[in-house]
């Protein structure tokens, strides 16, 4: 079992699942092994019917599928597509943050008020829509139809990506990876690794890049910006985390997905009295709401609602046998939810027209009435609590205090105002750069023991680190986010979280909100006068699994940060795609992959490179 995670809440829960014969991610990962070698490499092509087609990688047999493509083509073909999902996730999010903005402008969705005035007047500057004698619903109602219209500008590039240096946005055009479109790019995505289009592997990449940069620079940004100003901007905040924030004698709600228009109004939804009075009719003294995963980190970020684990933990929160409900959204929800719930009474609750689960209750949400569907959701889970099964119920008591809520107002905020304080301390040495952590976890991979490993061996080199999504909230489980985590950051690192009473992690919010880390990247390059590419930054994603996680490295890498892979990724059946990504990449975009699966040695990595960098800016290493 101790070999499966590193955190003391998930081995308790697994040896619970065993003894309640539930089987998890974990057991469904060995029925998978030995996993197929040709889908490993990328070498295996399904784009077609003359398909499926596949290319030895030893040489022996065919080199390439029926209609010709090499394994460079199909492996390049099957990266890009990975991409293009995975942009389309996030970007698809940020449409649909945006489209609740613009019903709330409309007046038809009540429940959503601007909540951030002024960085919605901030957003209409920097889409140089007016602002002055205008009323908030106006402006929203323009900004909200400016960004939609991001998604399918016919202007030649998107807005956002006017936060980069000048030197960026040259290496961009010369390039033509200029994202021009968001859906634009994610559909010539799409078209180009069609049968018999793009099969070149640079230019297939080229446009892997571009439509990463349309996520980065464009779907994700949308969401994070939009979700600041109708849910507020995140100021740091305290809270706790892991399995042991379920409560046994209240009614536990688990959010999970990403989308905050649901979560943020669930959390408001369940303080409402008459709903606490059913819940104690029910016996319980209380409503808890809970999060998990990226919209988990979303509501943490706000509210300081406790975070119930990150995705390998999903499925154990149900084996506690303390959950009324699990309501989800979208994205990163196993569909062997509503199963590992036939064990217990837990209610598996869908909400998205987006994302529906067989064996799942689907109560749908709708922006237009949200508060109401968001009370009944919250109804079905108190009537849910006489149907717990007090021999089932098991809840680990592993919880860890964490501090929270770094957007780069924030971070601003605490640095006095400005960046040059920690400008000066990157000069000095004091802190040597920063390293934003990102992404999932992986059952091939001991859960949580990339991320806690690389991260501490990062801080203690005085780096800082900047975090979000699973990742993050692994960082908050081993009390890496709490300020007293700095006693374990090298002299410089502590003397500045010390002065400036932050952890030496901060933790940055969900997915879409790497967007934040990109802008504080580009204000610092601004700020410098020097190129993304200059800075002493690295990018990590230690047990990374999603597609999105792939778009996301993409666009880091494409933005000019060195960025480093824990989790192989399907790209070894073409020695030139990998060659391209580790290496040729270097002198087109400044910056490449690495794959390092022994975390401490990819801190390594990363110190060397902002080692390297430092001297390169005249700093000493
Ligand atoms: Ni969006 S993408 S498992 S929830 S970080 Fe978590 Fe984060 Fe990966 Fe998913």
């Amino acid at each position: 079992m101790s070999e499966k995670s590193i955190d003391q809440a998930t081995l308790k829960m697994l040896s619970k699942a065993k003894a309640d014969n539930v089987s998890l991610a974990w057991d469904r990962l060995a029925a998978q092994e030995p996993q197929c070698g040709f889908g490993q490499l990328g070498v295996c092509c399904r784009n077609c019917n003359m398909g499926p087609c596949r290319v030895d990688p030893f040489g022996d047999g065919p080199s390439e599928g029926v209609c010709g493509a090499t394994a460079d083509t199909i492996v390049a073909r099957n990266l890009v597509r990975a991409i293009a999902a995975g942009a389309a996730s996030h970007s698809d999010h940020g449409r649909g943050i945006a489209s609740t903005l613009y019903a709330s402008a409309k007046g038809h969705a009540p429940d959503y008020p601007v909540k951030d005035e002024v960085k919605l007047k901030a957003l209409a500057k920097e889409f140089g829509i007016a602002v002055e004698d205008r009323t908030s619903q106006e402006i929203a109602l323009e900004v909200a139809e400016t960004v939609l219209d991001e998604f399918g500008t016919r202007k030649g590039s998107l807005q956002f990506v006017n936060r980069v240096p000048l030197k960026r946005k040259e290496i961009w055009d010369k390039l033509g990876i200029t994202p021009r479109g968001i859906d634009r790019e994610v559909v010539e995505c799409m078209h180009r690794t069609h049968i018999g289009v793009d099969n070149d592997y640079v230019s297939l990449i080229l446009q892997g890049m571009r439509t990463a940069l349309s996520d980065g620079w464009g779907g994700s940004i949308v969401a994070t910006e939009i979700s600041d100003i109708l849910f507020g901007t995140p100021q740091p905040i305290k809270g706790s985390c892991n399995l042991g924030v379920l409560q046994a004698d209240q009614v536990n709600i688990i959010l999970h997905g990403h989308e905050p228009t649901l979560s943020d109004i669930l959390v408001h939804a369940a303080r409402a009295p008459e709903l606490l009075a059913a819940a104690k009719e029910k016996g319980a003294s209380g409503i808890n709401v809970c999060g998990m995963c990226c919209t988990g980190n979303e509501i943490l970020m706000r509210h300081g609602v406790p975070l119930a684990g990150n995705f390998l933990q999903q499925e154990l929160a149900i084996v506690t046998g303390a959950v009324e409900a699990m309501v989800v959204d979208i994205q990163c929800i196993m569909p062997s939810l509503p199963q590992v719930a036939a064990c217990y009474h837990t209610k598996v609750i869908s909400t998205s027209p987006k994302a529906k689960f067989p064996g799942a209750e689907h109560i749908p949400f709708d922006e237009h009435n949200a508060m109401e569907v968001a009370e009944k959701i919250v109804l079905a889970a108190v009537e849910n609590f006489s149907n717990r099964r007090p021999e089932r119920v098991n809840i680990p008591s592993d919880r860890m205090d964490y501090m929270a809520g770094f957007s780069v107002e924030a971070i601003l905020s605490a640095l006095g105002g400005s960046l040059d304080p920690l400008l000066n301390a990157i000069k000095s040495g004091a802190i040597k750069g920063i390293v934003g952590v990102v992404g999932c976890n992986n059952p091939k991979y001991k859960h949580d023991q990339s991320h806690i490993n690389f991260v501490n061996e990062l801080i203690k080199n005085n780096v800082l680190v900047v975090a979000t999504g699973c990742a993050a909230i692994a960082c908050g489980k081993y009390g890496l986010l709490l300020p007293e985590a700095a006693k374990n950051a090298g002299d410089g690192l502590r003397a500045v979280c010390e002065a400036l009473k932050i952890p030496p992690v901060l933790h940055m919010g969900s997915c879409v909100d790497i967007s934040r880390i990109m802008t504080v990247a580009a204000a610092i390059a601004n700020a410098l006068g020097v190129d993304i590419s200059d800075l002493p930054l690295a990018g990590a994603a230690p047990e990374w699994m999603s597609e999105k996680a792939v778009s996301i490295g993409t666009y880091v890498v494409s933005s000019g940060i060195f960025t480093i892979l824990g989790t192989v990724p399907p790209v070894l059946g073409s020695k030139n795609v990998a060659e391209l990504l580790t290496s040729g990449a270097e002198g087109v975009v400044g910056a490449v992959f690495a794959v390092e699966e022994d975390p401490v040695a990819a801190a390594d990595l990363a110190v060397k490179h902002i080692e390297k960098k430092r001297l390169a800016l005249g700093l000493e290493p």
